[in-house]
């Protein structure tokens, strides 16, 4: 089965800004789609988006996306057979530049993802079945969820510096059950803010975004709901946070602002060590900013026994910062997103990196989606054991939620 043609669309992703879809036709009729997210508190190591910049739609129009695809890649490939990974190599060729910047990141892993989809449906196989094969797994297994249940930071306009406060259930044999925790803290969480006088409206990535007074307020009213959810149900909770450091790094001073205060890499290793021992937090995500790479081999010395300590920002799923990462001994976990580097193919080659040196992988939305549950069946194929796509609510979330539910039920035989 040969490619047919290769169209570039615009549509819109979860906050209502414009972003791509790319379709792929086959040339028996079938047509397979990929649409792009777009992260809002990106780290400056992240490949680049291609926008219009113009004067429609604030400059993030897609149009010159939409050409790249249609007349610069689709000539090369209309005419062969999907082959994701060789043809991935050829954009990466065809781009040339170092940040996906000719081309455009978004351009690229549309298409990317879409090639995924096609060379899947060619071969009759699913596509987390296409991933597992092509990443050489013997077997597959389904990540456990972190659900976004309070968003503050760049993700929502409240007093919370913490950027995700997230829920992990624990000792939970299906992600079925899973789901069934991560809703009903959910709905908890929800009853306690509005008993406390909060709003429950929800920020970018589905968590609620309270005007509670700080982050510690957070934390408690978050830890009661845990502890009434998990003497109901006898599963257990934990909380990991994303701290997306680089947000509150104060680049003049060279110092964290947290809380008012002006604070060093050493200072907030310690704020981190007291709300470990002060609630039941598994892990942590970017808790010093993206070039700090000293503070980072401190922050893992000092903190690996008590708590996973993950990369975003610092590595931006690049393999050469993750290998560096690696050898300065940073991080115990690394998250996946594959707009960071622009193309499925290399995303793989970062899970892999990463598995390859015993660190920990968390395959993560943005906080700008689409309905696209491309990462689910990702995160599945390269058993990457964790996953991180937002609250329990809001179905950009969803969709990759679902997603799982349904490969989990095929897994089982319920389909
Ligand atoms: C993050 C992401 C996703 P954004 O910092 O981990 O949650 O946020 O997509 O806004 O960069
Ligand atoms: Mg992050």
């Amino acid at each position: 089965m040969n490619i047919a043609s290769i169209i570039g669309h615009e549509i819109y992703d979860s906050r209502g800004w414009p972003t791509l879809l790319c379709a792929v036709h086959l040339d028996d009729g079938h047509i397979v789609y990929a649409s792009v997210p777009t992260g809002l508190s990106r780290s400056k190591y992240e490949a680049r988006e291609l926008r219009d910049g113009d004067k429609r739609l604030w400059g993030k129009g897609v149009v010159k996306s939409i050409e790249m695809i249609e007349q610069v890649i689709a000539p090369e490939f209309v005419g062969q057979e999907p082959n994701a990974i060789t043809m991935d190599f050829k954009m990466i060729e065809m781009d040339g530049s170092e940040d996906k910047s000719y081309l455009g990141a978004n351009t690229m892993l549309a298409v990317s993802m879409a090639l995924y989809r096609a060379q899947a449906y060619a071969e009759g196989i699913e596509l987390f079945e296409l991933i597992g094969y092509l990443f050489g797994a013997e077997s597959i297994t389904i990540p456990f969820p972190f659900f976004n249940v309070i968003n503050g930071g760049m993700h929502a306009h409240n007093n919370l510096t913490i950027q995700e406060f997230m829920i992990v259930p624990v000792g939970v044999p299906t992600f079925r059950e899973s789901m069934e925790i991560g809703v009903l803290v959910y709905q908890e969480l929800k009853n306690a803010l509005t008993k406390r006088g909060y709003s429950t409206a929800v920020g970018d990535e589905g968590g609620f975004s309270p005007e509670v007074k700080s982050d510690e307020e957070a934390l408690d009213i978050l830890t009661e709901v845990l502890e009434g959810v998990g003497s109901s149900e006898g599963n257990r909770c934990v909380i990991a946070l994303d701290f997306a450091a680089s947000q509150f790094y104060d680049k003049l001073t060279h110092t964290y602002l947290w809380q008012k205060k002006h604070l060093t890499s050493k200072d907030m290793i310690e704020v981190y060590d007291e709300l470990i021992s002060t609630y039941p937090i598994y892990s942590i995500e970017d808790g010093l900013s993206e070039d700090d790479w000293s503070g980072w081999k401190a922050m893992k010395a000092a903190l690996q026994t008590k708590v996973q300590l993950v990369a975003d920002d610092l590595v931006a799923t690049n393999i050469e910062r993750i290998a560096h990462g690696i050898e300065e001994d940073c991080m115990t976990s690394v998250i996946i997103k594959p707009n960071q580097i622009g193309t499925i193919t290399e995303t793989l080659q970062a899970i892999k990196l990463c598995k390859e040196n015993n660190l920990n992988t968390i395959v993560s939305h943005r906080s700008g989606e689409t309905e696209d549950s491309f990462i689910a069946d990702m995160a599945i194929g390269s058993s990457a054991g964790q996953l991180k796509a937002g609250g329990p609510a809001r179905s950009e979330r969803l969709a990759k939620y679902n997603r799982i539910l349904l490969i989990e039920d095929m897994l089982i035989g319920r389909m």
